[in-house]
């Protein structure tokens, strides 16, 4: 286990079943104040991921049990409507905004630092790779979490496809550019497109997963689709969306936020609950779908898996960062 059974609001792994879901899912929208209670959600928050994306017929992908969590999976409608997706807007109801994004036909491109570089369909890409399920939290650098039941493949499995040279250090991502679909990217006080970076150390840790789908279906648009990060030892903003590049370099990237705001936003972004923000505290998290706040846990709960890569480091503010 990644965590000890200790607290009233941890619950075993067991329980964190899409059954449950449906479970949570049926006691939040009972609960007051619910976003269905109001009114009802359109329909087109679940546009995601129906029977006419191409690769559907993989999902739902088959549990990793490895990665065990200790929290319930966050309700897929609260995780529908509740998201980053600056390219949208910069707030959180960004769902219906996002049905615009086209996700196919989508090619991904290999570049820099690879034997011969080289693009992709999407479809021909995640048909390469092995679909698994793995339970994640999510802890965002606003100090709200989830948890969520990603399909994808390890991003390891990416990296042995491009081929890096010995000389290539980081994996640089970018996600798509298009202001004719993406309002969002008009805000020329934004240094569009999101780019965010990991070195290859941390792209080849077992942890970093790519992800194609959620909640046992491909991913909906506002997730990221067609193909997104997930890191979670780290803050949410590392986990780049609708992802069109892989560049690999031998030079650190320098991604969106740390370009908005690199005393905020750094390279490194581990989660530690000892190390605050600027602006606010990351000792606790507001968990969504409850009324409850847990508390935050170094490298998100993750240690095990990713400590060993940041030995020596761990005095630096901006490893944290
Ligand atoms: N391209 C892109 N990727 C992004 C963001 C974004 O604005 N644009 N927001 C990030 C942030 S801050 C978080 S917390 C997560 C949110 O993912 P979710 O909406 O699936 O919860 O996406 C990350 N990836
Ligand atoms: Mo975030």
């Amino acid at each position: 286990m990644l965590i000890k059974i200790a607290n009233g609001w941890e619950i075993p792994e067991s329980l964190a079943t899409p059954e449950d879901v449906m479970l949570n899912r049926r006691a939040f929208l009972a609960g007051a104040g619910s976003i269905a209670a109001a009114g009802g959600l359109p329909d087109i928050a679940f546009a995601a991921a129906d029977n006419a994306d191409p690769t559907a017929d993989l999902y739902p992908a088959k549990r990793n049990p490895k990665f065990k969590i200790a929290r319930e999976l966050t309700p897929e409608k609260v995780n529908l409507t509740y998201n980053n997706f600056y390219e949208f807007g910069s707030h959180k109801k960004i769902y219906k905004t996002a049905q615009a994004l086209p996700i196919r036909p989508w090619e991904v491109v290999f570049d820099g630092d690879v034997e011969k570089p080289f693009k992709i369909g999407i479809d021909e890409l995640i048909r390469k790779m092995t679909l698994q399920e793995r339970l994640y939290r999510l802890r965002c650098v606003e100090a709200w979490s989830m948890t969520i039941p990603w399909s994808g493949f390890p991003m390891k499995d990416l990296v042995a496809l491009a081929k890096p040279l010995s000389k290539a250090k980081y994996v640089r991502m970018e996600t798509f550019k298009d202001p004719s679909v993406a309002r969002g990217q008009k805000a020329a006080w934004y240094p569009w497109p999101y780019v965010e970076g990991l070195t290859i150390q941390e792209a080849t840790n077992e942890l970093a997963f790519l992800v194609t789908g959620a909640y046992g279906k491909p991913m909906a648009k506002q997730f990221g689709a067609p193909l997104r990060l997930a890191v979670p030892w780290k803050y949410g903003f590392k986990h780049i969306k609708s992802i069109v590049r892989f560049t690999f370099t031998d030079k650190r990237p320098k991604s969106f936020w740390e370009a908005v705001q690199a005393r905020e936003y750094g390279f490194w972004a581990n989660v530690n609950p000892k190390v605050s923000h600027p602006r606010w505290s990351q000792a606790s998290e507001r968990v969504l779908g409850t009324d409850v706040r847990v508390p935050t846990q170094i490298f998100n709960g993750y240690g095990e898996f990713v400590a060993h890569m940041y030995k020596g480091m761990e005095d630096e503010r901006s490893t944290w960062m």
